[in-house]
């Protein structure tokens, strides 16, 4: 009995020595994961003799610049006439939903077949091959897997320092370092598999999760200092006006993980972090404990997210009414 995964091995090996190409495709605003196992598939199938290339069209975050194969990625081009023609297998990882993968979809969706190798819960679409696996910590471990497969199949060896450390990125940057809930024994099995390889575990972890900077560590001192707290400390409040921003020399990044540094406060059971944009609008960031669910919270106000980590716009408010919105809609919701 061959099973989905390698069925899905075969597939991509099927390409060895042809002319045809597999392109492949992580989603937008790309993450660790998606990055990491991206790239670790793009070299194994290059090694495994596979044209395969990775076409992507934002700017990639500096953070990651210490993977080796970031110059391996090609900008997407404004005609795509060529890589129609040359496409043959579109392999989406750490989505498998099109629409996931902003202005590349036009291209994914010309391609002969589509792949995945995901994570994610979803509805799926008919005639794709996809392996998806919610169990997986990360979309890194299924690579990973199928990196194995392939070198049982082709019988070479396909691992190597640089794919360790991409693999080690996805894991490390979709567990939280290994203390999500996501973490699995698996998780753990691959990472041992991968250390000796040569990772610098120490490396990894202090570019994805420690640095910091100047703007980010003005901007915690300001929404540490400002925040405020309602309804005996269950709500937490926190503003940052483009001034706060602008004063800070702050980015939208350095705002990562504020929300959920609120949220963490004994006895706080929601956190709200506004940020007023250029355009004048109100971006409201929800972080929650278990007894509030901020997806049906976010989407009660046109937003949405997960239940404990959510998000909406709002509009024609200032960031002080949006501010007292929150919390007095969050109150209705908390008695
Ligand atoms: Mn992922």
């Amino acid at each position: 009995m061959i099973n989905r995964l390698e069925e899905l091995a075969h597939k991509l090996l099927s390409y060895i020595d042809s002319e045809h190409e597999i392109y492949l495709y992580p989603h937008t605003s790309i993450d660790g994961d998606a990055l990491g196992s991206t790239l670790a598939m793009l070299v194994a199938l290059r090694k495994a003799g596979v044209k395969a290339r990775f076409l992507y069209d934002e700017v990639i975050p500096g953070k990651y610049d210490y993977m080796e194969g970031l110059a391996l990625i090609e900008p997407y081009p404004d005609r795509i006439d060529s890589c129609i023609t040359r496409q043959s297998l579109a392999l989406l990882i750490d989505c498998s939903e099109p629409s996931r993968t902003g202005r590349r979809q036009q291209l994914l969706e010309k391609a002969p077949q589509i792949a995945v190798a995901d994570h994610h819960i979803s509805e799926g679409h008919s005639g794709y091959l996809r392996f998806i696996d919610p169990g997986a910590a990360a979309a890194g471990e299924i690579v990973y897997d199928l990196i194995v497969l392939m070198e049982k199949i082709t019988g070479r060896d396909l691992m190597d320092q640089q794919i360790s450390v991409m693999l080690m990125t996805a894991i490390i940057s979709d567990t939280g370092r290994f203390t999500f809930s996501n973490t699995t024994q698996r998780t753990f099995e691959i990472a041992a598999a991968l250390m000796p390889y040569g990772v610098a575990i120490r490396d990894i972890v202090y570019q994805l999760f420690d640095l910091s900077s100047k703007g980010r560590l003005r901007l915690s001192g300001h929404v540490f200092s400002t925040a405020e707290f309602y309804l005996q400390g269950k709500i937490a409040l926190a503003l940052v006006s483009q001034s706060v921003m602008d004063v800070c020399e702050a980015q939208d990044s350095d705002l990562d993980g504020l929300a959920a540094q609120l949220r963490n406060i004994e006895g706080v059971e929601v956190s709200f972090l506004l940020r007023e944009l250029n355009n004048g609008t109100i971006r409201v960031n929800i972080r929650s404990g278990t007894g509030f669910d901020a997806a049906k919270f976010a989407k009660s106000m046109s937003g949405g997210g997960h239940a404990r980590a959510a998000g909406t716009t709002l509009s024609n408010i200032s960031i002080q009414d949006a501010g007292h919105l929150m919390v007095e809609k969050a109150g209705e919701w908390l008695f």
